[in-house]
This record gives structure tokens, C-alpha cells and sequence, in this order.
């Protein structure tokens, strides 16, 4: 499989799904979407199940490889179109801190947001995945306080990942709105890429919600 396959791209608007299609733009991969509308819940219908038992999106579909799990998708494709300049080589000394914080979004962020949303009674730091949540924040606003992205000058694949991601928590009321996190965030929602894809969900999710009747 090369980066000249088209890859499909499961697809739900204004989902985790989003940042992935950003980053397709970004790469400037060829890439083909298979919308889900999960207002009426066709993640959860067989087809959709057969290739991801979880009923989740991202997916994506490159040749005979499914992909699920964004820390996952994200370093494949970046790897994929390494002339886009979005992930560093192997025998990059960032290549450790790129990994780094790629795993650290799914390991440590999500497991402590989905606790923070629940309202769930804060595990002992000794068991908890990520230590407790203000830890886990604290660890991300040392590294963006460094900037402008979490290597130093150059944005990666991981940006992209972050940056989605602190524009959706901050509008949850998940992340607080501290200066450093909106200028991060700002700094990729501001792309075209972005911009495009924004637009894109949009209309997208009109359409899906018009499609419940
Ligand atoms: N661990 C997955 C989580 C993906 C995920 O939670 N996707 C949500 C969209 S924001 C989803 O597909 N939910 C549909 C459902 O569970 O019915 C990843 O990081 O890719």
C-alpha cells in the first residue's frame, strides 16, 4: 500500500472523526468519506459493526488495513506522507517526545476527561491511568508554555491531534479556557484546513439532523 491509495475515512460531522479529516487535508492525502449519520445510529448497524465492533469513528480503510483509534490513525497517516513534514523521522531525536504525546491523548487525556464529564469519583493517582486530572492538564500547560507546538517550532501531526481537541473540550467546559490552551488551539483552528473542515461539518450535520425527520 502507498500514499497513492485512496484511503476511506469513516466519517460522523463535529465527532472525533473531525480531526482526522483535518489532518487528511493537511497531509493533502486522497481520501474518500464514508459519512455514518449517528443521529440515527448507523454506527451501531452490522455493516458498520463488522468492521468496527465498537461502532466508533475515526476509521479508516487503506487498502486491506482498517485502523481505528485516532493515536493510531494519526501516526499512520502522518508516517504515510512523511513529505508533508508532519512527523518526524525515525532517527529524529522528537520522534521519542512526538510518540510521546500522541499516546499520552489517548492513555492519560481521554480517560481522565471521560471521568471528568461522568463525574466520576477520582481514582487513587497510584491506579489511575492518568494520575489525577489537574496533574495530567498541568503536564500538557508546562510543554505549550514552551511553544508555539508541543516539539518547539514545528507543528506535527500531534498538533493537529491537540489542537482539535482543545477546541472541543474548551467549548465542553472540559478544559479550562486558559490563555495558553486558546492560542494553542487557535493556532490549527485558524488553518484552512480547519477552516474548510469546520464549514464542511456544518452542513454536514444539518443534513444529518434533517435526515431524522
Ligand atoms: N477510542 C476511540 C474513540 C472514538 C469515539 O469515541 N468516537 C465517538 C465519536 S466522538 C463515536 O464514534 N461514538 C459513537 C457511538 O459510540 O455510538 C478513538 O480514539 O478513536
Amino acid at each position: 500500500m502507498t500514499s497513492k491509495d485512496r484511503i476511506t475515512l469513516y466519517y460522523s460531522p463535529q465527532s472525533r472523526a473531525t480531526g482526522t479529516r483535518v489532518l487528511l487535508e493537511e497531509l493533502g492525502a486522497p481520501y474518500d468519506l464514508h459519512a455514518l449519520n449517528m443521529k440515527v445510529g448507523e454506527q451501531r448497524q452490522p455493516a458498520y459493526l463488522a468492521i468496527n465492533p465498537l461502532g466508533k469513528v475515526p476509521l479508516i480503510r487503506h487498502g486491506d488495513a482498517l485502523v481505528t483509534e485516532q493515536v493510531a490513525i494519526y501516526i499512520y497517516l502522518a508516517d504515510l506522507f512523511p513529505e508533508a513534514g508532519l512527523t518526524p523521522a525515525l532517527d529524529d531525536p522528537r520522534r521519542g517526545p512526538y510518540l510521546r504525546w500522541i499516546a499520552y491523548y489517548g492513555s492519560s487525556f481521554e480517560p481522565a476527561l471521560i471521568d471528568k464529564f461522568m463525574k466520576h469519583e477520582p481514582t487513587p493517582p497510584a491506579q489511575s491511568p492518568y494520575s489525577d486530572y489537574d496533574s495530567m492538564l498541568g503536564v500538557l500547560e508546562t510543554q505549550l508554555s514552551r511553544g508555539p507546538y508541543l516539539l518547539g517550532d514545528r507543528m506535527t501531526a500531534a498538533d493537529i491531534l491537540w489542537g482539535v481537541a482543545f477546541n472541543w473540550t474548551m467549548m465542553f467546559g472540559l478544559v479550562p479556557e486558559k490563555d495558553v490552551f486558546k492560542a494553542y488551539a487557535e493556532r490549527i483552528t485558524s488553518r484552512p484546513a480547519f477552516q474548510r473542515i469546520s464549514a464542511a461539518d456544518d452542513a454536514m450535520a444539518a443534513e444529518h439532523a434533517a435526515a431524522c425527520g
